[in-house]
């Protein structure tokens, strides 16, 4: 005989589908977003982490982030550098992480970091001949344009392959600690980074070593055409966290002071050997992903509007103004100051050579080129006798 259920069980049923329903909200209150400075910038906010002195600095390096990438998309439309990738709208995550950080940790870049380059000293003239590609670039030409490594200022090389650069930012932290040295390391990736392997491979180890890393991610809303609703069903980034066993924060992206606090929070925790940190730093990305990519094709405007609102630049500024530390005088000044400093830059990157050596092909591969690479090396410069054209194919007809 058929049994029917019982209304009392169905009722348990029900109300175990509803507190099944509910747990990944609980989940999302346990990281709510950590901001300190209001959205449009006005009023006090909750805490202070920088000196007015600092905080001047900080606004100045995101607003010459800001000009170095609306100058070198316009150089890329005009053909002068063949690629660029810029963090348009993520100007306070980028510094308010690498600010929060000390100078002798090393930063693992994802590829819209260039501002931390420069912030860690990496001469802005070294960053436009990578751009170019010319006997100046530290990476030979090797690399791609537009992916730079800054040693002395402990930058690595960029990572354009999605999350690579998140076990090696914690295997050079993982290394840093078996030798004693005080190094925390951070790393930057995407919310479309966070369904990697190489992210589950990080966060995994780090978390089971309690590895000094911090890991950025930017969520910046597209993985390229790819919505951040697409790409995990999880509610949050940061609550990625608990299945490693780390601390996980969600933090508004776009407010500078809340970037810098809760990287300081998370560094001390790595100092103090308590192990990673995922930081969420929620932002936008208000521009294409690459100067290759056209998001009209896949991202209504409508959806950007509301972005453009929560500018962290213009909610900086107003915080300064408030605060009264810029004028708009002082802000025009600095304006025309950081397009002088890029443009004489460009000037300089562009005075170099435009071609690397030809022996350079070979150089920095392995200590010592192989005979392979020497054979290679002879047999291209032959071709080149033969043929000059072959030296520069732009220049074929
Ligand atoms: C392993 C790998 N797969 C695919 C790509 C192509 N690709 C380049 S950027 C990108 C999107 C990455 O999005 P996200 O991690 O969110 O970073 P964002 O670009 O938004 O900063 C993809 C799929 C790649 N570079 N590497």
């Amino acid at each position: 005989m058929r049994r029917t259920t019982e209304p009392r069980e169905l009722r348990r049923r029900e109300n175990g589908a509803a507190k099944e329903a509910a747990a990944p909200k609980a989940e999302a209150e346990r990281y709510p977003l950590f901001r300190l400075l209001a959205e449009d910038g006005a009023g006090a906010p909750a805490e202070s982490p920088l000196a007015d002195g600092e905080l001047l600095s900080l606004y100045r390096w995101m607003v010459l982030s800001r000009q170095l990438d609306e100058r070198m998309v316009a150089m890329q439309r005009q053909g002068r550098i063949g690629f660029y990738i810029g963090a348009i709208g993520e100007e306070a995550t980028v510094l308010g992480t690498a600010a929060g950080m000390q100078p002798g940790d090393w930063i693992f870049p994802c590829y819209r970091e260039h501002a931390a380059a420069l912030y860690r000293g990496m001469p802005m003239a070294a960053l436009f001949c990578d751009m170019l590609g010319n006997a100046a670039d530290l990476m030979l030409g090797h690399q791609m344009p537009c992916h730079e490594a800054w040693r002395p200022g402990h930058y690595a090389s960029i990572s354009s392959p999605i999350g690579t650069q998140i076990p090696q930012a914690v295997g050079a932290a993982w290394a840093a600690r078996i030798k004693g040295e005080e190094m925390v390391s951070l790393v930057y990736f995407g919310e479309g980074a966070t369904s990697s392997n190489d992210f589950h491979t990080g966060l995994n180890f780090a978390g089971v070593h309690k590895v000094p890393t911090v890991f950025v991610c930017r969520n910046n809303g597209w993985a390229i055409s790819v919505p951040r609703e697409r790409q995990t069903a999880s509610e949050t980034i940061a609550q990625k966290a608990v299945a490693y066993g780390i601390a996980g924060e969600r933090v508004d992206g776009n407010d500078l002071l809340a970037v810098v606090a809760a990287t300081r929070r998370a560094r001390a925790r790595a100092a103090a050997g308590e192990g990673p940190t995922l930081l969420e730093c929620v932002t936008y990305r208000l521009e294409g992903h690459s100067t290759s990519d056209d998001p009209k094709a896949y991202r209504p405007v409508e959806l950007v509007e509301p972005w453009r609102k929560k500018d962290p630049l213009t909610r900086l500024r107003r915080h300064l103004t408030e605060r009264g530390l810029l004028a708009e005088a002082g802000d025009q000044k600095l304006l025309a100051e950081v397009k002088e400093e890029i443009l004489a830059a460009i000037k300089q990157a562009e005075a170099a050579d435009p071609k690397p050596p030809l022996e350079t092909l070979i150089q920095g591969v392995y200590a010592e080129p192989m005979w392979q690479q020497r054979e290679q090396l002879e047999e291209v410069r032959a071709a080149i006798a033969l043929d000059p054209r072959v030296a520069n194919p732009r220049h074929q007809s």
